[in-house]
């Protein structure tokens, strides 16, 4: 996969070097590149903003450096020959909300820009212009405000680069992780067994395996219910077994249909 970002703070980006995703560029799995918008400005002064039409607080970012760098990377897209357009995600708290079904639509594309807006956004005609040459969906983290698209890109790209082939050893730890199946994930526990008079649940040294996953299951719906009960109402009625309605009946939790 090929990730392209373009911000006026490319050194917010510093932290795709470490860790896995670091490793992920290192092994060739990841190509990403960040690039600076105001090398694409024209004016002695470097300028990327501007005071809004029709008036209110704050300043937008002019559109020429924006064509200027979106123009730059998609000239060395492959995709934009082939197939697929290039995917140009805005983060924006106006955008769809970024979830984990999200990640994995990715995780698929060829091609991933990032345009990273400060200050109260982007010119609105650089989202109209792009749809000639992107297939362009502005996406939110959360109902909260950042004062920029960079830690937003942070976690997408973090998000979705854990998913290529290769970035994670144990492709097993992909999939007994929270959300992937509509529930929170049950509570972890590692030596010492107790620790700080705190007992570690008897049944994880029971070495009854059926009634270890029984436990985990129950506590992932306990969770579920007490922290999200939003997750609860979008479960579908196949994912659940007699036991699970068992517990969540018991947790008085009405799981109508
Ligand atoms: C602010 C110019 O999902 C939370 C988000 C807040 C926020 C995002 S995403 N982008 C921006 C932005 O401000 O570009």
């Amino acid at each position: 996969m090929r990730i392209d970002v373009v911000s006026i703070f490319p050194e917010y980006l510093a932290p795709l070097e470490l860790s896995l995703i670091g490793k992920a560029r290192q092994d060739g799995l990841l190509s990403l590149q960040v690039h600076d918008l105001r090398e694409f400005t024209t004016d002695r002064h470097r300028t990327v903003d501007d005071t809004p039409y029709g008036g209110g607080a704050g300043m937008v970012m002019k559109p020429e450096p924006w064509a200027l760098a979106l123009e730059s990377v998609t000239e060395t897209s492959t995709t934009s020959d082939s197939a697929a357009l290039p995917t140009l995600i805005v983060p924006s708290p106006a955008g769809e909300v970024f979830n984990q079904k999200l990640a994995y639509e990715l995780a698929e594309e060829e091609h991933l820009v990032f345009a990273c807006g400060r200050y109260e956004g982007i010119d609105e005609r650089v989202l109209e212009w792009s749809e000639e040459h992107f297939r362009v969906r502005p996406v939110s983290l959360g109902d909260y405000v950042l004062n920029g698209g960079e830690v937003a890109v942070l976690a997408m790209v973090e998000a979705v680069g854990r998913l290529l082939p290769g970035v994670i050893g144990n492709p097993d730890s992909l999939v007994e992780e929270s959300h992937s199946d509509g529930l929170l994930e049950y509570p972890v526990y590692t030596k010492p067994s107790s620790w700080r008079e705190r007992d570690i649940p008897a049944v994880l040294l029971s070495g009854n395996h059926a009634k270890i996953a029984r436990f985990r299951r129950d506590e992932q719906l306990r969770r579920t219910s007490e922290r999200r009960p939003d997750l609860i109402d979008r479960l579908e009625i196949g994912a659940l077994n007699k036991a699970d309605l068992e517990t969540l009946h018991s947790l008085g939790v009405d799981k109508d249909q």
